[in-house]
């Protein structure tokens, strides 16, 4: 800690109406005044899938994003030397936490912050920044895809020095330490202007506001071929969608599309991040990326459109009239991988998360690499990416990512995308339909089942989990249970293991149902069910999803007894 006015502050015991609220000033320092403001703490600051995620309702209780953030400071030790980056999605109280984050920082003894300008970053510019400077970390306020707004939600991640998200073990190291929580220091500072360019003092803390979008698009330069990327734009047979979700990608996906590679006006959407993302739930699927879809679906419709989500980490990939499932995606990224200059020196391996589908093992074992089934969430990649073991990863849920940054990469994923259609000049669809002919199709669809009855949902799962002895063997119409298991990860660099990470249910003919509860839901329990169906027969692939699936679908409301747990005949949402 720097010295003067960052150690504890003597109690003067100035006292508040509230009891989290007693104030204490530290006499002696003469530059800030720094408090130290007693606290009580919240039960619930565990992080889930992605960080601390909860109604913006919640976050703006008196102290409660105080709490966290002092917890995490108490874990990081010795801030001073140190330089953290600070960002968020642009929605809904984004400034004005960042505000009271950057005077706690200052608080707290940091030595350096840098902030994205007007207090945006995207998830991956900000693990970009972390690596390119090597910073000791950052914060991101996001709750990603979901809804924003003040009746949206609020999310706070952190980032570590890798520039991935912290690990397990130190998000409940986090948790653990706001249970304890006693206190939390503050500066008394006016605000720090967050839109103007360049660096500014926060007591004894440096401040510098930074371009949040430069750093990342030099990294995309360095990736892939901006030059062909632009004669696809110049050659007048190419035109594409980008659909910003009035989140943090717009200002990214303008100053790449159309100021760098030349792509029109107009090819970028929703451009503008708003606090309320408009209205627009970021999430780019079908059901909310409904512009897009519509657009995409039209007699007119562009040759290729995408989407990113709140925080910039997601990506959609639409062909004309055509979606591709974000596990064909990985599969077929990993496939070209030797075609883009980043990648042209081969993957070291590849990784996905255990409920997307196995389309990127087969791709993996056509290329003689290795491939990692890790639990859901962008963190259990961290160490493989670090130890040259992979070098693509991907999840069902629209996150695609590689080892040039430490998460998923919304924007990453669809310069690949052009990348491949600036190379083959053939559509999304025909390459899709070319990957099944020569790897095989797994149709697969995710049933979610959002906001049910808490208890209801675990009693779900351990109804399930009770079965699992005894599934072995037992048919369900065509489908005979080959294998079922409640996955358990074991971490191949640190030997750190993950237990109750989904419900398994393997059939014959490669079939496979997976069911877990989601980490980043704010309302309720959110059932996850997975659904996944391998057919080689190129005959057979022409299918529609749902329908392929369909016995899948009934048997996996068979097993697990969703109508009765749930009370629900329908799932929320059908990606
Ligand atoms: C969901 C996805 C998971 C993803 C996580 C964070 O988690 O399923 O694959 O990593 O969101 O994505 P869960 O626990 O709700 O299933 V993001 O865009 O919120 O960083
Ligand atoms: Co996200």
């Amino acid at each position: 800690m720097s010295g003067k006015g960052i150690e504890e502050a003597k109690a003067t015991g100035k006292k508040t109406d509230s009891f989290r609220g007693l104030i204490t000033v530290s006499p002696e320092d003469e530059t800030m005044t720094i408090k130290t403001v007693s606290t009580i703490p919240f039960t619930d600051q565990k992080p889930g899938t992605s960080g601390l995620r909860k109604k913006v309702s919640i976050f703006k209780q008196p102290n409660y994003l105080e709490n966290f953030i002092q917890s995490i400071f108490n874990c990081l030790g010795e801030l001073n030397g140190k330089t953290l980056v600070f960002g968020g999605d642009g929605r809904y109280h984004n400034k004005e936490a960042l505000q009271v984050i950057l005077k706690m920082a200052a608080a707290n003894g940091l030595s350096k912050a840098l902030v994205g300008q007007g207090g945006i970053l995207s998830t991956p510019a900000t693990s970009c920044i972390i690596r390119k400077y090597h910073l000791q970390g950052g914060i991101i306020l996001s709750a990603s895809h979901n809804p924003g707004g003040p009746e949206g939600d609020f999310g706070v991640k952190f980032n570590v020095e890798n520039g991935g998200p912290a690990p397990e073990k130190i998000t409940t190291a986090f948790y653990e330490r706001s249970l304890s929580i006693e206190n939390y220091k503050i500066v008394e500072a006016p605000d720090i202007d967050l839109d103007t360019l360049g660096l500014s003092r926060l007591g004894d803390m440096d401040v510098e506001i930074i371009d949040p979008v430069s750093d990342y698009v030099e990294l995309m330069e360095i990736l892939f071929d901006f030059n062909k990327l632009e004669r696809l734009f110049s050659s007048g047979e190419f035109s594409m969608v980008y659909d910003g979700m009035h989140a943090v990608t717009g200002p990214y996906a303008k100053a790449i599309l159309i100021d760098r590679l030349g792509a029109p006006e107009g090819t970028v959407i929703h451009g503008k991040p708003l606090p309320d993302f408009g209205g627009l739930h970021p999430d780019p699927n079908l059901k909310y990326a409904r512009e897009l879809v519509e657009i995409m679906d039209s007699e007119v419709a562009p040759d290729f459109g995408a989407a990113s989500d709140g925080d910039g980490d997601r990506n959609m990939i639409l062909g004309k009239r055509f979606f591709v499932t974000p596990s064909d995606s990985l599969a077929i990224l990993a496939s070209k991988a030797d075609e883009i200059p980043g990648y042209s020196a081969g993957l070291k391996g590849v990784a996905r998360s255990m409920p997307t589908s196995r389309a990127v093992d087969k791709v993996a074992r056509h290329l003689g690499i290795d491939c990692y089934e890790t639990p859901t969430g962008w963190k259990f990649f961290g160490n493989l990416l670090d130890a040259g073991r992979a070098t693509l990863c991907g999840e069902e849920s629209f996150g695609t990512g590689s080892d040039h940054i430490r998460e998923k990469d919304g924007l990453w994923a669809v310069l690949f995308w052009l990348s491949i259609l600036a190379e083959e000049r053939s559509s999304v669809e025909e390459i899709v339909r070319n990957h099944w002919r020569k790897f095989g199709r797994h149709f697969y669809s995710r049933h979610d089942y959002e906001a049910v009855d808490t208890q209801k949902a675990h009693e779900l799962i351990d109804h399930l989990r009770q079965q699992l002895p005894d599934l072995r063997g037992r048919h369900f119409g065509n489908l005979c249970v080959r294998n079922a298991d409640d996955f358990e990860y074991s971490d191949p660099v640190d030997g750190s293991v993950s237990h109750h990470q989904g419900i398994r249910i393997f059939f014959e003919d490669d079939a496979r149902i997976v069911y877990r509860l989601s980490g980043t839901g704010t309302q309720g329990a959110t059932l996850r069910v997975y659904l996944e169906k391998f057919e080689a027969d190129p005959e057979k692939q022409g299918q529609e999803t749902q329908e392929a699936l369909a016995e899948l679908i009934k048997t996996a409301n068979e097993i697990a007894r969703i109508r009765f747990f749930t009370g629900r005949d329908n799932p929320s949402v059908i990606t």
